[in-house]
Formats: C-alpha cells, structure tokens, sequence
C-alpha cells in the first residue's frame, strides 16, 4: 500500500515562545531524519508577515501566505514544524501534535535571557499560565492527537525525545 505520506509523519511542536520548541524540534530533525521547518523563520525568509502586533511585539505571521508556502512539503510528510501557534494550519497536515509547557518561574528566567521585556514578557508568560496553546491544540485537532510534554530540566527533553521517536517508529511500522 502506497503512503499517504511518502517522507514520514508530520508532527507539530508548539508551546509559548520560550518552552523549547526549536531546541525538541531540531534535535528530532536530526535523530530521525525529517525536516524541521521554523515558521517563524520561513516567513522572516519569505517575508509573509501582515501588520505589526503591538501587544506582543512581534510582526503578524500571513497565515493564508505562510499555508500555501508550505502546502507542497506537507503534503509529501517528513516535516518537524516549530510554532507558537496551530490554528491555521489546515488539520489534516499533521499526524501528531505535541504542546510543550513550562513552569511560569523557568519560562520567565529564560525569556528574560533572551531579551524579553515588559509587556512582551507579560503576556507570554500569561499565555502560559492560561495554556492558551494548549486550548488552541486542543480546539484545532483530534484531541487523542495532541500531547502535553512538561519541558522544565534537561532531562525532560532526552525523555520528550525518546517518547517522539518510539512514536515514529512505531508510525513507522504502521506504514509498512
Ligand atoms: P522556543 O523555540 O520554544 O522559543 P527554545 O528552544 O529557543 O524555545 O528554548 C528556549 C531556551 O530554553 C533555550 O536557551 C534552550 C532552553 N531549553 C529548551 N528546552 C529546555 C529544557 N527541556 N530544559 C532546559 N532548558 C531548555
């Protein structure tokens, strides 16, 4: 039988800016082969931002843009995709969707190392205390699809590693 998806699975990493994603994203890229795909760097790349969120601090990702740039990679599977968001990829590109969560006083150190401040730093770390990614996965996708990973110490990303890649073997098996 032919894959639905030729590459591999798709999986989605998201989670508040801060909680991991690029650092779980690119390791698993690397272990397994498959692509990791930044948005936020693609659309830096490709220019597919709309307007200027004040609140935030950052630029307004082009959703409609960014979706059919990618539309052909997804398509084909094999992507590792790292957003802080998820509700306007269309549902049927991923096979799995992991929200990583932190705890408030880690994420804050670590946003502050990175520059964050003020009202930026404000409403990330609300965004985290009030799990809006994971609300947002859970009303984008089938619940049984979206996992919660805590992603606090080191040791929590090798675990989070190790759990993502038996899944991919097992998706593996499955496919064959
Ligand atoms: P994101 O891509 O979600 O914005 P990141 O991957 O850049 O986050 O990680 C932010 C910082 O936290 C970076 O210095 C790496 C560190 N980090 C990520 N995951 C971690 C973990 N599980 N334990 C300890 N530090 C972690």
């Amino acid at each position: 039988m032919a894959s639905r998806r030729p590459r591999g699975p798709n999986i989605l990493i998201t989670g508040t800016p801060g909680t991991g994603k690029s650092t779980l994203a690119s390791e698993l890229s690397q272990r397994t082969g498959l692509k990791y795909v930044s948005v936020s760097q693609l659309a830096t790349e490709m220019e597919l931002f709309d307007g200027y969120d004040e609140q935030l601090q950052c630029p307004i990702l082009d959703d409609d843009r960014v979706v059919d740039e990618m539309e052909e990679d997804m398509s084909q599977g094999g992507n590792v995709v790292d957003y802080h968001g998820c509700d306007f990829f269309p549902e049927r590109w991923f096979d799995i969707v992991f929200v990583l969560r932190t705890d408030n006083s880690i994420l804050y150190d670590r946003l502050q190392q990175r520059g964050y401040s003020g009202k930026k730093l404000e409403s990330n770390i609300q965004c985290e205390i009030f799990q809006t990614i994971l609300d947002e996965a859970r009303d984008s996708y089938k619940p049984e699809i979206v996992h919660e990973l805590p992603s606090n110490t080191p040791e929590q990303l090798e675990e989070n590693l190790e759990r993502i890649l038996a899944w991919v073997a097992q998706w593996q098996v499955g496919q064959s």
